[in-house]
């Protein structure tokens, strides 16, 4: 791959809207994969390999529980950094990216906001530093978009928890140390569970030929009669809502991570155009390749204002779920259309490994899938403002 010359865009100078803390920790994440992911990348990404050996570093730069507090282990920072830190992540790959999310959003949040203080203490802290790794069960075979449906069920046995079902397409279940698991009671409420690696019945199978997030592993949960102790049961808050207040924290991750693709894939081909010489110009004096270029910086700018502004509103603490999803299906479209028009700026050369491009376009793929699908958000946009869901 050649060397990360990566120059981020700011055509609206969104740095002077920034605070010294935010610059501070974007810039030690920039760094960090200019000098950890973008020599490594392609080659684990080839492969369809989690490079494991980027965990210490992602600890330190503080991607596992930016915003949970520091007693616990976590960054302390506001939702702006964490915002900032998954966009830097994401321009280097979404599977890193991913691996982030899923630690942060969909495992180290619903101990924190859902659990005992006893969990808090006895799982966050080695979440934040990476001496284990978790993963978040919610999809099922069956279950996609419709989670509400989910099969796997737990019954109570008077001094345990008796689990039974199966999750497909688990990021980080191939070597997660933890699943925070939902899944119905009795009743057919949804609660969550902390189910451990080791735990006699529960396994991770890995899910290969992916030809998406290939730097990150996917699997399936399945449980066979896994006898979950009591005191893992996450108790103060149950019903879907649970999962999906988990999926809020995590799709606003991504409306920031999109962002990070995206300049990527800009950055590379606004450098390419400029060197690349047709007809005895460089292309990027024509303007069909202009038009491409302006066209990708004006989508980015307008991006960044999007996710700017919904940090903000998360840091009061007003950010709704509508609001998240218009920005993750926005941000996540205009990334895919922008991988798309800056592989083509790049001709042959763009479809090979020696350029980012392609391996965010596939990874894309699956970013612009999960956390609910880019339907399933314009639904969500089409609910909130005519106020008639129009899922079922
Ligand atoms: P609905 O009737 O709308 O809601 C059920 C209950 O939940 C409440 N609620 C929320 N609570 C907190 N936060 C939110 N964001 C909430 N949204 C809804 C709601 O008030 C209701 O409460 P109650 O008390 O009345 O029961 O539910 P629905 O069944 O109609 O479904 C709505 C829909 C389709 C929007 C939802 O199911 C959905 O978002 N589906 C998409 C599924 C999805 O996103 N899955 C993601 C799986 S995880 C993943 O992909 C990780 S990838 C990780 C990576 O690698 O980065
Ligand atoms: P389906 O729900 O079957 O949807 C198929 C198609 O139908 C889609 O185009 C969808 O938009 C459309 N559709 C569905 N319902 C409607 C409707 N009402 N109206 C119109 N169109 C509709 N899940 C986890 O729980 N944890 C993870 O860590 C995780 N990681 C993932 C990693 C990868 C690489 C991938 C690909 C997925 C991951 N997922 C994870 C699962 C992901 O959240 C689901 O794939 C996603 O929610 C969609 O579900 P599905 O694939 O079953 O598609």
């Amino acid at each position: 791959m050649k060397p990360d010359l990566f120059e981020a865009p700011d055509y609206y100078n969104l740095d002077d809207l920034l605070s010294e803390e935010h610059k501070l920790v974007r810039d030690a994440a920039r760094q960090w994969v200019k000098r950890d992911i973008s020599p490594i990348i392609e080659e684990y990404a080839q492969k369809a390999e989690f490079p494991k050996q980027i965990i210490e570093g992602l600890a330190e730069i503080g991607a596992f529980g930016p915003y949970i507090p520091e007693q616990y282990g976590g960054a302390g920072l506001d939702q702006i950094s964490y915002g900032l830190i998954m966009q830097e992540i994401e321009r280097g790959d979404s599977g890193v990216r991913s691996t982030a999310s899923v630690q942060s959003s969909l495992v180290m949040y619903p101990i924190f906001a859902y659990g005992t203080e006893e969990q808090r203490k006895k799982y966050l802290p080695k979440l934040a530093t990476g001496e284990w790794m978790g993963c978040f069960g919610l999809t099922e075979p069956n279950h996609g978009s419709n989670p509400s449906g989910m099969e796997t069920k737990y019954k109570d046995m008077g001094d345990h928890y008796l689990l039974n079902g199966a999750k497909l397409w688990i990021s980080n279940s191939p070597f997660a140390d933890v699943a925070v698991v939902w899944a119905k009671n009795e009743e057919g409420r949804i609660h969550g569970l902390i189910v451990e690696r080791g735990m006699e019945g529960f396994s991770t199978p890995e899910t290969h030929n992916k030809w998406s997030l290939r730097a990150s592993a996917t699997g399936e949960l399945i449980f066979d009669n896994v006898k979950v102790p009591k005191e893992n049961l996450l108790p103060n808050k149950t019903g879907l809502g649970a999962p999906l207040g988990c999926l809020d924290s995590a799709r606003y991750g991504i409306a920031w991570g999109a962002i990070g693709a995206a300049m990527d894939c800009y950055d590379t081909a606004l450098r390419y155009a400029k060197e690349r010489i047709q007809f005895g110009k460089p292309i990027a004096a024509t303007q069909l390749q202009q038009k491409k270029l302006a066209e990708m910086i004006t989508e980015i700018t307008k991006a960044q204002l999007l996710a700017f502004r919904l940090g903000q509103l998360k840091n009061e603490g007003r950010a709704t779920t509508a609001q998240i999803s218009m920005a993750k299906r926005n941000n996540v479209d205009m990334a895919i259309n922008i991988a798309r028009e800056a592989r083509q700026v790049l001709g042959g050369m763009g479809i090979t490994g020696e350029y980012s491009i392609m391996r965010h376009m596939m990874n894309l793929e699956s970013v612009i899938t999960y956390e609910g699908t880019h339907d399933i958000h314009l639904l969500i946009t089409g609910a909130d403002i005519t106020g008639h869901p129009a899922f079922k």
